[in-house]
């Protein structure tokens, strides 16, 4: 019978977090799922967002009304300076949407594109996170990968990017993480971007920016924000899903938006407002509308200039603690002199690095070592502190020599 089907593949990433839950052995160690951890191991809550938590709990009143298909306009106005910068989003030329997280912020791009705009096609980067790939036949976009991370010399293969990208079709989708690219936290530098923005350009792509993590790359906004301003600078008309569940810690709450900017005002018509239009259709198609109380919490969070300065403070605490990880974890490797490279988990950015372990050193790691990493090696930094990081080492060490 047809309703005798087949189980669906399991997401890799989480399906690892699950075997994790099930291990009852003190000695395990999350790495999988990118949760940033505090130095105790604990997912983390902001203390700008535990403030605003409790500043909204405290009301005597609470609207339990719909939201617009849009969302809460104060969230998408705040994010859309994040992105954008004041000057442009005073220019008129944006169009933002507040969304279930970023994933459905990416849903939106990628069926914007397809639906509204006509894509047929969209690169992925090689290697790419798992939902990319889901998603993009989701949309009725036919795949293409474009290299992006070279495991020979553990760094960003940007020839291979462009000349991959050199010959997507007129029209194409590029899907591009804005920075900290999740599996490899290996990102462009400022001028790498100006060299993929001129082959944008050049064959009239489409791109759409996936930003997961920003601040979470250098500690700072603007400068993790970069890859899409030199974009927006050049004339290039962008699409944004923005994530608010790492540097917000906001996970299950479910915050984000998706966003455009157009270069060109067409006289007499208002092209972002119509935007917002065409994105709210397809939300209404998707789930209607989003929730509300993350969100809230979001935009009282960067709307109040007292509790952004703890947040952006705090940000920095977060990459400084990560850098120091990566730092730990290098110190750790090269001092029992593991064979392999570990120079690039220091030099890339963000909450991944890929270890380049097999498949079946990773296997090792998990059954015998009790540490839980994905399949491709890709390790949560946030996951190590001064508990583990040795006995992570020390794992990678066995795994690497047997
Ligand atoms: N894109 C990337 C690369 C991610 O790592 C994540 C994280 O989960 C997301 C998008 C979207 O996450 P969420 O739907 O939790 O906002
Ligand atoms: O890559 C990660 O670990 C995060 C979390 O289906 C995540 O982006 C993983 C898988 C998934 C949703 C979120």
């Amino acid at each position: 019978s047809k309703w005798d089907v087949l189980a669906a593949p399991r997401d890799p990433i989480l399906a690892i977090h699950q075997a994790y839950q099930q291990d009852p052995s003190p000695l395990a160690v999350n790495v999988s799922v990118g949760a940033y951890r505090d130095a105790g191991g604990n997912v983390h809550e902001f203390r700008a967002v535990r403030d605003a938590r409790l500043s909204i709990a405290a009301s005597s009143t609470y609207d339990h009304a719909y939201l617009p298909i849009s969302g809460l306009e104060h969230l998408a106005s705040q994010s859309a300076r994040l992105i954008y910068g004041d000057d442009v989003f005073e220019s008129g030329r944006i169009a933002c949407l507040h969304t279930v997280s970023g994933s459905c912020a990416l849903r939106l791009a990628l069926s914007l594109a397809s639906r509204v705009l006509g894509a047929e096609e969209a690169h992925v980067s090689l290697p790419a996170w798992p939902n990319h790939v889901q998603m993009v036949p989701m949309e009725a976009l036919k795949l293409a990968r474009y290299r992006y991370y070279d495991y020979d010399r553990h760094a960003v293969d940007i020839d291979g990017m462009l000349a991959d990208l050199g010959k997507a079709k007129r029209g194409d989708v590029v899907l591009l993480q804005a920075c900290a690219h999740n599996p490899s936290g290996a990102d462009l530098k400022e001028r790498e971007w100006r060299r993929v923005a001129d082959v944008v350009q050049q064959r009239r792509l489409v791109p759409v920016f996936d930003m997961a993590y920003q601040g979470l790359a250098s500690g700072d906004m603007e400068e993790d924000v970069c890859a899409v301003r030199t974009f927006v600078r050049k004339g290039i008309n962008v699409i944004v899903a923005q994530s608010f569940s790492k540097n917000l810690g906001l996970y299950n709450s479910r915050v984000g938006t998706v966003s455009v900017c157009v270069a060109d005002k067409v006289p007499g018509r208002d092209t972002a407002t119509n935007l917002l239009s065409q994105l709210s259709w397809l939300a209404r198609g998707m789930y209607s509308s989003p929730p509300a109380h993350g969100a809230l919490i979001a935009a009282k969070v960067m709307g109040d200039d007292t509790l952004r300065a703890k947040w952006l403070l705090e940000i920095k605490e977060v990459v400084g603690r990560i850098g120091k990880m990566r730092e730990r974890l290098r110190d750790e490797l090269e001092r029992r002199k593991v064979a392999g490279h570990w120079k690039h988990i220091t030099q890339t950015k963000g909450m991944f690095v890929l270890l380049g372990l097999t498949y079946s050193q990773v296997e090792r790691m998990r059954v015998l070592h009790h540490i839980y990493l994905t399949g491709n090696s890709r390790i949560n930094i946030a996951g190590l502190n001064e508990n583990n990081v040795a006995q992570v080492a020390e794992a990678i060490a066995e795994v690497v020599q047997n």
